[in-house]
Parts: C-alpha cells; structure tokens; sequence
C-alpha cells in the first residue's frame, strides 16, 4: 500500500515539478505533429457527422495520437522527422478516404470494404466524377504544414529532443503514459450502449460521432482480422445466435387471399436500377418523370412504403437480399466474400419446382463478383455482357443501354415462353447509375417551371443543372425502356402467363439540398427557402426525412393484378419480405426467411436495416443518434424502442452468422443426419 501512494506521490510530483517551458521548446516539432492531426480528426467530423464541440471524441483521437506518436522518442533526432510524417501520412490517407467514402455511402470506410473496393473499380470514374470535392483533401495542409515547419526548425538550428538514449527513454515512457491517461479518462465516460456498439462496429456514423476516427479505424482493422479469425474460431458463439434466433422467430406458414394465386406461373424480374419512389411521384409542367412506373404501379400490387435494405454491397445486396431474405453483412459484402455458402433461395426453390433460371445483365460478369454469386444464387444461365451485341452508341453510362439491353433479351425470353417450361428470369438494369450526367442521352425532358404570361411561355430554372435534376431525367430515359419492354412481352404474349416483379435496387445517394430546392422553391428568387417554424408549407428535410425519401418502388404486375388484384399496400415492407410474400404467391417456403409475408404480418412489419436503423409503420429509428421520427399520430407505448432495438440486434447478429459461418447448409447437414438415424431406427 505504501509502495503504492509513494509511486501516485512521484506521478504528483512529476506533473507539479514538470519543466514544461522546457518541454516546449524542447519538442516543438511533435506538439505540431500532435495538434494538427487532432484537428485533422475534427475537420472530418466537422465535415460528416456534424458534431462540432464533442470533447469525448476529441480525447480519444489525442489519446491515439500521443500513443502512436510517443515512438517517436525511440528514434535518433534525424530519423524523428520520417517517423512523423509517416504516421501523418497514414492519419492523412483515413481522413481523406472516410471523407470521400462518407459523400458517397453517407458511412464510414472498413477495412474489410477493400475487396469491394477492388471490385467496382469499373465504376471508379463514375464515383471519381461525382464523390470527389475540394474538403476531401483539406486535409493534406498537415502534410505541408508539418514539413514547412520541419524546415523551418531546420534553419533554426532548433534540434528536436533527442539526448542520450535514456532520457529518450523517459520521454516515450511518459508521451506514452500521458496518452494512455488521456484514453482512460476517455474510456471512463464511454457508456454500455457505446461499448456494445463499438464491439459490434456496424452503427460507423455513431461510432465515430463518440469514438472519433481514429478510434473507429483502429477497432475497425481488428474487428476486421477479427472477423478473420472469428471464422476460424467463433463458430460455437455464431451457431448459438443462429439456434437461438430461429427457435424465437420461425415463421409459421399461414395461407391467406394471395396464396398461390401465381402457382406455376413464369416469373420476371426487374432489378431496376437506383430508382426511387421519389422520381416515380414527380412530376413537371403536368409531364410525369416516369409515366410506365405509373401505369405498372396503378394496374398491379404496389407497395408504396417499400425500402432497400442494401449496404455497402448496393446493388449485389440487394439482389442477395431478394433472393434469400437474409441482410448484407455487416463487414465487406456477401458477393465478393461469402458468395460460396449455401442459401435458401428464390430461384432455386422455384428450380426445384421446375423452372429453368435465368439472369440478363450487360456489364461484366465480374462485377460484384455475379459470375460466381448467380450460381450460388441458383441461376442456370447468366447472360453477361459477353452474350449482348454492345455497339458504341448504345452505351449510357457503365454500359449497354437499357432500351437496347431489353431488345436484346425478349427474343431469348420468347424461346424460353414458348420452347421450355416454366422460368424465372431476373434482368438487372444499368442505364440509371450514378452520376446521371449523359443527359445528351436521355432524351427531352424539362425539369424547369415554364408558365404563360402575357401569351408568352416564361422559364424559371427549378431543377435544371441540378444533380437530381439530372438524376429526374434519367429516369424517364429508364421509365422509357422499361415502357418499350413490357409492351415488348405483352405483344409477344409472354405476360399471358408471366408475373412481373419489380423493384428499384437502392436509392441513388443524391444530395439533402437538391431536394431542399425540389420541394421548397422559390422561383421569384430562384432559390430555396428556409423553413421556418410553423410554416406547413415548408418541406424539411434533415437526415431522418431524407431516409424516408430513400424508399424505392415494389411492385407485382399481370394480367390478373391488371384485372382485378391491383391495390396499393402502405404497411412499411423492406427487401427481405419479398421472398415470404412471392413464396405465399408462387408457392414455395424459406425457413430461414429473415423478412414477412407482407399479407400475413401487415401493421406489425419492421424493416431493420443493416446499420441498425428501423423503420415501423409508427416510426423511422436512427440508432445512430437515437432519434426518431414519428411516421403516425399514435402513441408510442413504453419499452417500444427498446423492444425493437433487441429485435434488431439479434435479426443482425443471426443473419451476420449464417451467412459469415455457413449456418444454412451446417443445418440442412444436420437434418439430414437426424432424419437419417431415426430412419434407421425404424426399419431396426
Ligand atoms: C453494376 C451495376 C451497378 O453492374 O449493377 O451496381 P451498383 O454500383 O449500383 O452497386
Ligand atoms: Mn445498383
């Protein structure tokens, strides 16, 4: 005990006694490393997140800095410089990649994201163009900073401290100690919920809001290498998830008025590309943006408050999602890493019923890794850019046009109608990617406000210029084509007996203030107005709003919706409910469905999202910041969040473990073994 308040005696004395004049004067070049990555870390967070007089955030990217930096003292004074700058460069390439990452994914990156990465480099000019902004490389004033200031010690004849080596010794020792006090006094004020969410690293925005960045990217790379090892090791803990998840949460098969309403019937569907229901709703100058979507949705079952579920995978999420009702993975992307475990899917229950299947997309077969995910999706032929004629003017964008990709495609979906039996057939669209800047392309559409005065048609700009605006346009290009194709398979006959099924794949990530100016124009001053309190008229849009407005469209369509089944659903339904509720329709049943029959569950739906987010038909939950919004005037009884919270984090946690550790296919192994033995012992 004595021992102990003599060393705290000694630490006292040490801080009260301390030369600090002298430790200034002495290490100018490491305070100036210190500080200017510390405010590095807020520029980013001043930039993202928003948060600007966070301290909890403030003392753990010091902390880091000190810590990582207290090295420096190890090195003799000509080679301190290189470590330094060495470090900064590392800090400097995390601020500038989450800084362009968060534009595009509104998240933060992960380490585990760098297959992925690799992998949609074909979309690399399209991201470069439309993500890249002058704030992504403010940071790199450190770096000029750090060595003008090198430079001007240099000429100084300012030596860094350096000393013998022991008193270098003492100094990384006690750099070391203070970093490690400060990252105490840090981790003192973190609460259970914070720590819970560090140790699962999905909710990144959060994460980084308390934890600042450099935080978030340390625990980042060893949940990564974790989730490495995990594969190896953790599987006792993922198959408890898993058990424990299922035995709650089965879904019991229930018949109500659509089941089997589509038995044996063909189906097509419609991977429809970065269409919102946003577009599908607008309009101008009495001009629809997209009239066919109209159409399609008015004369079949169309589920109006329908969200993707994608993640950083965007469009091989959600096409995994559709197929298996599982979510993305929390860490990289199903395509590229876990693209070779068995699932449960659509297409290969509907194989098993009989169909042949197929998928069409004109890109390249290796982009998100389809070459091999569509076989392990259960699709028997897929139609990649290889099997298209692309002509050089028929490419928009990342590829063969939409209009000429659909052409392309009703003959070989003819012979299959006509020739073959029963088919499913899933076509990916391409035309309406990001960053919707071929308008040349598109065809005419206006997306200004023109009025008669005096006789005379005048203009105001509205959305003309705009990124949305643009964005608006090339979705009546892709309502165009899809226009052409379906009136292709009516004419051919094949929707005398198909179903068609469409759903827009993700949101296109456009900007909160192009829709500030869509939906609060003023064109006397072509400007946006500011919403002021009390003012109804005035459409806000902040980070809870703009999530609603990601919702993209779901919609079934045949010559029986047309007839008599069309009707709009408003319960809110996510991406893993189509599976359940096209298995209610066309007759087949996934077990290990994450998602609902939409029919059978109604009011009660949740849609969880991969982020931890939620959304009821009573209200959005953003777990990033615990805040809500509220989508209905009902009272929102008490435990509700909390309640859901759970929920939510056990449907993450299962389907992270089934599909990261194979648990689908470990489970079949297992039934077959028990069915296997009690077999045996009957014909005992
Ligand atoms: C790429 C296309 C678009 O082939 O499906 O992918 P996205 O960038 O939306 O994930
Ligand atoms: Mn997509």
């Amino acid at each position: 005990m004595k021992k102990i308040k003599d060393k705290i005696k000694k630490i006292k004395d040490g801080i009260v006694n301390f030369n600090y004049k002298q430790y200034i004067s002495t290490n100018r070049q490491f305070i100036a490393f210190v500080i200017s990555n510390v405010i590095n870390a807020w520029l980013l967070r001043f930039f993202t997140v928003h948060n600007y007089f966070a301290i909890k955030p403030f003392l753990a990217d010091l902390a880091i800095v000190l810590i990582l930096g207290s090295f420096v003292y190890l090195f003799k004074a000509k080679k301190q410089f290189t470590y330094l700058m060495i470090l900064s460069i590392i800090f400097n390439i995390i601020c500038i990649v989450n800084s362009l990452y968060y534009t595009y994914y509104m998240s933060f990156v992960s380490v585990s994201l760098i297959a992925v990465s690799l992998t949609v480099v074909d979309v690399g000019d399209a991201v470069i163009q439309n993500v890249l902004q002058v704030k992504d490389f403010i940071f790199l004033w450190q770096l000029i900073f750090l060595s003008v200031y090198h430079i001007h010690l240099k000429k100084k004849k300012y030596i860094e401290f350096a000393g013998p080596k022991e008193n270098r010794k003492k100094r990384f020792t006690g750099t070391l100690i203070c970093g490690v006090i400060i990252y105490a006094l840090f981790f003192a004020t973190v609460t259970s919920v914070e720590f819970s969410r560090l140790s699962k690293q999905w909710n990144r925005e959060f994460l980084v809001t308390k934890f600042g960045v450099y935080t978030y990217q340390l625990n980042d790379l060893f949940k990564s290498l974790d989730a490495k090892f995990n594969t190896l090791f953790g599987y006792d803990n993922a198959a408890k998830e898993f058990r424990d998840y299922y035995e709650e949460n089965t879904i019991e098969l229930k018949n109500n008025e659509y089941t089997n309403t589509f038995d044996g019937k063909n189906l097509i569907v419609i991977h429809a590309e970065s269409i919102q229901n946003a577009a599908i709703n607008q309009e101008f100058n009495g001009e629809k943006v997209a009239p066919f979507f109209n159409k399609i949705k008015d004369e079949g079952i169309y589920f109006s408050n329908f969200y993707s579920q994608a993640s950083s995978g965007t469009s091989s999420d959600s096409e995994f999602t559709f197929s298996t009702s599982l979510l993305p993975v929390t860490n990289g992307s199903v395509a590229v890493s876990y693209w070779n475990r068995e699932y449960e899917t659509l297409q290969r229950m509907l194989r098993d019923k009989g169909y042949n299947t197929l998928s069409f997309h004109a890109n390249n077969g290796d982009f998100w890794n389809r070459n091999n995910l569509h076989k392990s999706l259960g699709y028997n032929t897929f139609y990649s850019k290889s099997s298209f004629k692309v002509d050089e003017e028929n490419i928009i964008g990342l590829g063969l046009s939409d209009k000429e990709f659909f052409k392309q495609a009703v003959p070989i979906l003819k012979k299959e109608y006509d020739e073959n039996g029963k088919f499913m057939a899933t076509l990916i669209m391409l035309s309406n990617h990001t960053p919707f800047d071929e308008i040349e392309k598109y065809g005419e559409f206006d997306t200004d406000i023109k009025e008669e005065v005096d006789g005379e048609i005048v203009s105001y700009p509205y959305m003309e210029d705009t990124k949305l605006g643009n964005y608006f346009k090339s979705v009546h290009y892709a309502d165009e084509a899809l226009g052409e194709f379906i009136t292709a398979l009516e004419e051919e006959g094949i929707l005398d007996n198909t179903v068609l099924v469409i759903y827009g794949d993700h949101d296109a990530r456009l900007p909160k203030s192009d829709y500030r100016r869509l939906y609060n124009y003023d064109k006397e001053t072509d400007s946006t107005r500011d919403c002021e309190e009390g003012d109804d008229s005035c459409v806000i849009i902040d980070s809870n709003t703009y999530e609603l407005l990601r919702k993209v469209p779901f919609i079934i369509y045949s010559k029986e919706t047309k007839e008599s089944l069309h009707t709009e659903v408003t319960d809110v339904m996510g991406m893993y409910d189509c599976m359940p509720t096209l298995g209610n329709m066309f007759g087949f049943y996934n077990k290990y469905a994450l998602g609902h029959d939409i029919f059978d569950i109604k009011d009660n739906n949740i849609v969880v999202f991969p982020n931890g987010n939620w959304v009821t038909n009573k209200i959005y939950y953003n777990s990033q910041n615990n805040t809500w919004l509220p989508l209905k005037e009902t009272e929102i009884e008490a435990g509700y969040i909390e309640a859901n919270n759970l929920y939510t984090e056990k449907l993450l946690s299962a389907s992270n473990a089934t599909v990261v550790f194979d648990l689908i296919k470990n489970a079949r192994e297992t039934e077959e073994a028990e069915s296997d033995y009690i077999e045996e012992k009957v014909i005992d």
